[in-house]
């Protein structure tokens, strides 16, 4: 650090530097986020200096905090939304993780309970347990066998990230041709050390949503809790035009569902960060959020049970005023103009030979060119002689476009004459 500091407008010139070096999303297909809106960045401004993490000093944003997670659960078909409980996130994989340790934690509490008080319909302190080091079934080997979660295969990287934190081992089940979970695949791998379900609505390569219903019933069936990954397709499902044939019941009016992350800053449109974890009541946490607890005597509120301490009060207000503002009606505007996005590229594509791999169900769409290598050689061509951002699905080999409101009509005309010249000279 300097010793001296600089005036305003050299560190502004600096910044402006540094700036050009960012994107402002032209040509960019690859990003599942996009300009916030300017009621969200007004907002967000407004409450800059706000820590939700000392919620004494700022009851204004955790009152605005109740109510994002109230508006949240009844967009999230939710029977009673002031029941429902949740905060908001710094994203999905924010998200992702607090609910995985909720079901851990849970798992945990049920079968080895902190004080060792036996639970014994898992058989807790049967010596005979002890011996198997497979079965959750006594404390004393509870460190000597592996918990596990089962998710499709299509499941966001940040469950990786969550597998070396929590030493959870990944149960990845197959999916189908459109890349929905199997029932059948994720029913085989649960055991007794599993501690929960994942689907997806909105799967980060395609879109698409997993059989949620089908997933509920093994989660009521086997006494698990499910979480929901909308993290994408949170703020796109529920404001698809009905008349498609997609089924899309993937909230809380599917009863197994326990908790559901969605995403404000994809296709919410407010400010980066900003995500929401949402459980159908806090009933299911009470256990978990005993062990998370942490005391904070000098702080204005006597304990924090989130995983971050201080984090923005700014964009609480960055999505509240973004909601209010766009309302359902609005939300399902937007979609639908991403939607026609999608259709145009999909047109566009057709015309030059090339079948989506997927019917897109939702703003993203995909297709396939060739082999994985050929894939990527075109994609970093397209990105290198024409500066496009695409990104490539690792599933199958398959380029992929997101259709945010920030893609023009245009762009994508000039893109799929660009894709065209790369393919012809390749
Ligand atoms: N769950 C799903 C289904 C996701 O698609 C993502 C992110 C996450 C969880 C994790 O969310 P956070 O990144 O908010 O923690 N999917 C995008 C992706 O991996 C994130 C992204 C967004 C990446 C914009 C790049 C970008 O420019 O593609």
């Amino acid at each position: 650090m300097d010793e001296k500091g600089l005036p305003e407008e050299s560190i502004f010139n600096e910044l402006g530097f540094f700036s050009e070096s960012d994107t402002n999303y032209k040509k960019v297909l690859s990003s599942m986020c996009t300009i916030p809106h300017p009621i969200a960045v007004k907002a967000y401004q407004q409450f800059i200096h706000t820590n939700i993490g000392d919620p004494g000093l700022f009851h204004g944003v955790c009152e605005m905090e109740i109510k994002v997670i109230e508006m949240t659960a009844s967009l999230l078909s939710h029977s009673n939304p002031k029941t429902a409980f949740g905060h908001l996130t710094s994203g999905g994989t924010e998200s992702n993780i607090e609910a995985t340790l909720h079901m851990k934690n849970r798992f945990l509490e049920k079968h080895f309970n902190a004080n060792n008080n036996a639970d014994d319909t898992n058989n807790a302190n049967n010596t005979e347990n002890t011996k198997n080091t497979s079965n959750a079934g006594n404390s004393d080997n509870a460190n000597n066998f592996k918990l596990n979660l089962v998710l499709p295969k299509t499941a966001h990287f940040s469950f990786e990230k969550i597998a070396n934190l929590l030493d959870i081992e990944l149960r990845k089940a197959d999916v189908d041709s459109a890349s929905r979970v199997i029932p059948e695949s994720v029913y085989s791998l649960i055991d007794k050390n599993t501690i929960g379900l994942v689907g997806i609505a909105g799967n980060t390569e395609f879109g698409e949503m997993d059989p949620i219903v089908e997933l509920s019933k093994i989660a009521l069936q086997k006494k698990l809790p499910l979480h929901i990954d909308a993290a994408f397709g949170g703020f796109v499902y529920p404001f698809i035009s009905s008349g498609t044939q997609h089924p899309n019941s993937f909230g809380f009016d599917v009863s197994g569902v326990t908790s559901v992350s969605i995403d404000p800053h994809k296709m919410g449109f407010s400010v980066i960060p900003a995500g929401i974890l949402v459980f159908r009541d806090a009933s299911f946490l009470n256990a978990s959020l005993e062990k998370i607890k942490v005391k904070t005597p000098y702080l204005t509120s006597t304990y924090q049970s989130t995983l971050t301490g201080t984090h923005p009060g700014s964009a609480v207000a960055a999505t509240y005023a973004v909601m209010k503002h766009l309302g359902r009606e609005g939300y399902r505007q937007k979609v639908a103009d991403c939607m026609d996005l999608t259709h145009h590229l999909q047109k566009k594509l057709e015309e030059v030979g090339f079948k989506p791999y997927i019917e897109p169900k939702i703003n993203i769409l995909t297709v396939q060119i060739g082999d994985y290598e050929k894939t990527n050689r075109i994609r970093s061509k397209l990105l290198k002689e024409h500066g496009w951002n695409i990104s490539a699905t690792t599933t199958v080999p398959a380029l992929r476009f997101v259709l945010m409101p920030h893609v023009t009509k245009e762009e994508i005309d000039d893109l799929v004459v660009d894709l065209k010249k790369v393919l012809d000279a390749d």
